[in-house]
C-alpha cells in the first residue's frame, strides 16, 4: 500500500513538511502540471515556464534523492487539468492507503484539499506549511492580543524570537530601523552590478516550447529566458546578491531608474516564493555578510526587515483576514483598470517603465510596484479587484497569500486600514524625487493644471478631497488635508475638473487578459 504525497508547484523545498513525514519506500510524490493553474488567471508566460520548469528539475532532484515520483505533464494524454481529479486519478494507480500533503498557501486549494478524503475516500493529512517563520497559528495569536496589528511590532518581536542581527538582546546597531539612510537617489555614475542568468537547459527549452504553443496568447515576453530554475541555481542567485547588491541595498532600496530594472534589489522573490530559497537561510546570508564586514548594518537590517517582518506580516494578514478579503472595498472604487496596464502604451513615462519592465521580466521592483502602478490604481479608483487580478497575473512571485495583502491592502487600502495605517497616496513630486522618470516624460511634474500637467498631481488631490469623510480623522492625513484646504476654493475647482477631465479621458478596461471568461 502506497501513501500519496501531492506537491504544489510553490512547494519546491526538499525539507517541506509532507517530505519529512515519511519514508521513500512506500511513498509516491505526485507533481502536477494542470491548465486550470495556469489560466484560472491568465499567469505571465514567463511566470508559468519559471514555475514549469523549477517543478521539474525539483523533480528530476527528489528522484536522484531516492524518492519515487509521478510526474504529470500538461502535455500527458490522460491529464485532467486540475489537481482534485488528478489526485484522485493518481490515488486509483497507485492504489494509495492514504494521501499526505502540505497545506496549500490560498484558500482556493485549500479548499480543493479539504475535499481530497470525501473525493478518494481515502484518509488525507494536511500538514502546516512550515517553510515560514510563523505559524498561522502564532501570527493569529499574537494578533489577537493587539489593537492594532503593525508591521514594526510585529517585526521587532520576531527579530527577539530569532535572534537575527541582535546582541545581547538588543539590535545590532544600536536601531531597530534605519529607514532613515535609506532613500537616497543614485548619482548619474553609479554602476549596477548585472543579475546572474542561465542558459535553458533541454528541460527549460521543453518548458519554453510549450508555454510558447499552449500559453502564447497570455501577458508577457516569454523570451528571452534566464531565469534560475533550480536549488543550486537559487543558492548561487543568493551568493551573488550578498557579494554585489546588498551593501548597496538599504541606501538604493527607493529608488528607480530608466532602463534600470533590478538595481540593488535581490530578486529573490520568485525564488523563495516557490521554495528554492527559504527565509532564514536567506536571512541568516545577510546577516554573516554584516558580521563579516562585508557589508552596513543599514543594508543588513533593511534587507532582513522584508523578509523577517514584511514577507511574514503579510502572509499572516492573509490568513486572519479570512476568505473574502480580495473583495474588499473600502473606498467604493469601480473604476475598470486601463487597457494601458496591459499593453505599456500610455504617455506617462513613469507607467510606461514600470509596464514595460513588468511585460518583460514578470517583476517590477517595490517602488514601482507601490508609488507608480498601485498609486495610479487607487487614485483613479480602479476597481481593487481587478487590481488585485492584475497583480496576480504578472509577477513571477505572485501567489494569493502574499500578493492579495499588498494589493488590496498596502496598495489600494481597500481593507480599510487593517494592513496599512494610511493609503500610499503620492503625487508626481514624490515620484520625481525617487527616479528620473520625469524629466523626459510628455507631461510637466511641476504642473498641478493645465495642459501637459502631470495627471499623478491632480488625481492625488481629488482622491483626497473625494475621499475626505472617510480619510479626514486619519492622524497621518492631516497635513495632506491642511495643504489641500490652503488651496483658494479656484485652484481647489480648477484641480478637480483636472482630474475629472483626465479620468474621464482613460481608456476602458481589458479584463480578458487577467481572465479567459468574463
Ligand atoms: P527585495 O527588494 O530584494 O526584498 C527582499 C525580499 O523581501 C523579497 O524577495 C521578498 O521576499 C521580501 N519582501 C519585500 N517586501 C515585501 C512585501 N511587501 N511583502 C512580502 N515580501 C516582501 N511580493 C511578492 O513576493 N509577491 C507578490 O505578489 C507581491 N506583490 C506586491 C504587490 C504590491 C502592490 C506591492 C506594493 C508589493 C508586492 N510585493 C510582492 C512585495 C515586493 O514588491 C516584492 O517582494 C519585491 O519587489 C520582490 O523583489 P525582490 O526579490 O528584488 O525584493
Ligand atoms: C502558478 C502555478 C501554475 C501556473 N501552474 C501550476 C501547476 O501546473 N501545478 C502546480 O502544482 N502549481 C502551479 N502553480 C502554482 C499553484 O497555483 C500554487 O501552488 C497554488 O496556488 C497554491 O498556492
Ligand atoms: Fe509620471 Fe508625472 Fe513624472 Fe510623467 S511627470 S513620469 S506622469 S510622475
Amino acid at each position: 500500500m502506497t501513501i500519496l504525497v501531492p506537491l504544489l508547484g510553490d512547494q519546491l523545498s526538499h525539507s517541506l513538511a509532507s517530505l519529512q513525514s515519511v519514508l521513500r519506500s512506500g511513498t509516491v510524490i505526485l507533481i502536477m502540471e494542470v491548465t486550470a493553474e495556469a489560466t484560472y488567471v491568465r499567469h505571465h508566460q514567463k511566470k508559468i515556464a519559471f514555475l514549469f520548469s523549477a517543478m521539474r528539475h525539483f523533480a528530476d532532484e527528489l528522484c536522484a534523492n531516492g524518492w519515487t515520483v509521478d510526474y504529470i505533464r500538461l502535455d500527458d494524454s490522460a491529464n485532467t487539468h486540475n489537481f482534485s481529479t488528478e489526485v484522485a486519478r493518481a490515488a486509483i494507480r497507485h492504489k494509495a492507503s492514504r494521501i499526505v500533503t502540505t497545506e496549500a498557501g490560498e484558500w482556493r486549494v485549500i479548499d480543493a484539499q479539504a475535499d481530497w478524503t470525501n473525493l478518494t475516500g481515502l484518509p488525507c493529512t494536511i500538514l502546516p506549511d512550515d517553510r515560514f517563520l510563523t505559524s498561522r497559528a502564532e501570527f493569529a495569536g499574537w494578533a489577537e492580543r493587539r489593537k492594532r496589528v503593525v508591521m514594526e511590532d510585529f517585526y521587532r518581536g520576531m527579530r527577539q524570537q530569532t535572534g537575527l542581527l541582535m546582541t545581547n538582546g538588543g539590535p545590532d546597531g544600536g536601531s531597530w530601523n534605519f529607514d532613515a539612510e535609506n532613500r537616497k537617489t543614485p548619482g548619474k555614475t553609479q554602476v549596477y552590478p548585472p543579475l546572474p542568468t542561465y542558459e535553458p537547459d533541454a528541460i527549460t527549452q521543453d518548458v519554453l516550447t510549450l508555454v510558447a504553443d499552449r500559453f502564447g496568447d497570455h501577458f508577457g515576453d516569454l523570451l528571452p529566458f534566464a531565469h534560475a530554475v533550480t536549488r543550486a541555481q537559487a543558492l548561487e542567485c543568493l551568493a551573488d546578491f550578498i557579494d554585489y547588491r546588498l551593501s548597496n541595498f538599504g541606501d538604493f532600496q527607493d529608488a528607480m531608474i530608466r532602463g534600470e530594472d533590478h538595481l540593488f534589489h535581490s530578486e529573490l522573490s520568485s525564488l523563495i516564493n516557490c521554495g528554492l530559497l527559504l527565509p532564514m537561510e536567506v536571512c541568516r546570508a545577510a546577516e554573516t555578510a554584516y558580521r563579516a564586514g562585508d557589508v552596513p548594518i543599514n543594508a543588513a537590517e533593511g534587507f532582513i526587515r522584508q523578509i523577517l517582518g514584511w514577507r511574514e506580516y503579510v502572509r499572516g494578514i492573509h490568513w486572519i483576514a479570512g476568505r473574502d478579503y480580495t473583495q474588499r472595498n473600502h473606498l467604493s472604487a469601480v473604476r475598470d483598470l486601463p487597457d494601458f496596464y496591459w499593453t505599456g502604451d500610455t504617455d506617462m513615462n513613469c507607467m510606461q517603465q514600470s509596464i514595460g519592465a513588468t511585460k518583460r521580466n514578470a517583476h517590477a521592483h517595490h517602488i514601482q510596484r507601490l508609488m507608480v502602478l498601485g498609486n495610479f490604481a487607487m487614485l483613479i479608483g480602479a476597481d481593487p479587484a481587478q487590481v488585485h487580478e492584475w497583480y496576480l497575473v504578472v509577477y513571477d512571485d505572485a501567489y494569493e497569500w502574499v500578493e492579495a495583502p499588498n494589493v488590496i491592502g498596502m496598495s489600494q487600502f481597500a481593507d480599510g486600514g487593517l494592513m496599512g495605517s494610511k493609503p500610499y497616496a503620492g503625487g508626481g513630486a514624490y515620484i520625481n524625487r525617487m527616479s528620473d522618470y520625469c524629466q523626459p516624460c510628455a507631461y510637466n511634474v511641476k504642473q498641478r493644471t493645465g495642459p501637459g500637467a502631470c495627471p499623478f498631481n491632480s488625481l492625488y488631490w481629488d482622491f483626497l478631497a473625494r475621499h475626505r469623510d472617510k480619510l479626514k480623522g486619519n492622524q497621518r492625513l492631516w497635513r495632506m488635508y491642511n495643504g489641500w484646504d490652503r488651496f483658494d476654493p479656484g485652484e481647489q475647482v480648477a484641480i478637480r475638473s483636472q482630474a475629472a477631465a483626465f479620468m474621464a479621458s482613460l481608456p476602458g478596461g481589458a479584463r480578458g487578459w487577467a481572465v479567459a471568461d468574463q
